[in-house]
């Protein structure tokens, strides 16, 4: 297995309605299954990295929270304009700001849980005709739609707690 795709690389599918209830459902329980990650994980092993050379299991958290705040961001500009730019950002050097290690887990973890509740309803409320709506990614030019976000944050949630419980298996944690 390869550390750093626990569950695989994202894999695009078409739209249906049993796959769009199962990347909600994806979507409603991610914070509640990261919390259930780092429950009772002490500060060492929050600062431990997930694989040699990776993030540590609190740059994960911030990480989701960052990641899943720009999806919030990008559906909504898709929602409110016509094909849309939306920014990329550098993951990388955003896991380096200071808040990273000024701020606890927990803030991310408050955070997941608003934006995710945001992510939901939105999501669940897209017409036929919304989830083709499409915005263009600022770094690779290409064209995406709102299913294909959907699907690609639902599974980025499970990607990274899969990081964490793979570790604590690893560890014995
Ligand atoms: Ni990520």
């Amino acid at each position: 297995m390869d550390v750093r795709y626990p569950i695989g690389q994202f894999q695009p599918a078409s739209f249906s309605e049993a796959l769009r209830d199962e990347r909600l459902a994806d979507l409603r329980f991610l914070p509640g299954l990261l919390e259930q990650a780092i429950e009772n994980l002490d500060e060492a092993q929050l600062q431990t990295p997930y694989r040699d050379g990776g993030w540590t299991v609190a740059q994960v958290v911030h990480h989701v929270s960052d990641s899943h705040l720009n999806a919030l961001s990008r559906l909504k500009f898709t929602l409110t304009e016509d094909n849309p730019t939306v920014m990329g950002y550098d993951e990388v050097k955003w896991a380096e700001t200071a808040e990273y290690t000024l701020l606890p887990v927990n803030v991310s973890l408050t955070m997941i849980h608003a934006i995710h509740a945001k992510l939901v309803a939105l999501f669940s409320s897209l017409t036929e005709e919304e989830w083709k709506r499409t915005y263009i990614h600022s770094q690779s030019k290409k064209q995406f739609d709102l299913w294909y976000l959907c699907g690609l944050y639902a599974w980025h949630g499970k990607h990274h707690v899969a990081h964490i419980t793979s570790l604590r298996e690893r560890n014995g944690w």
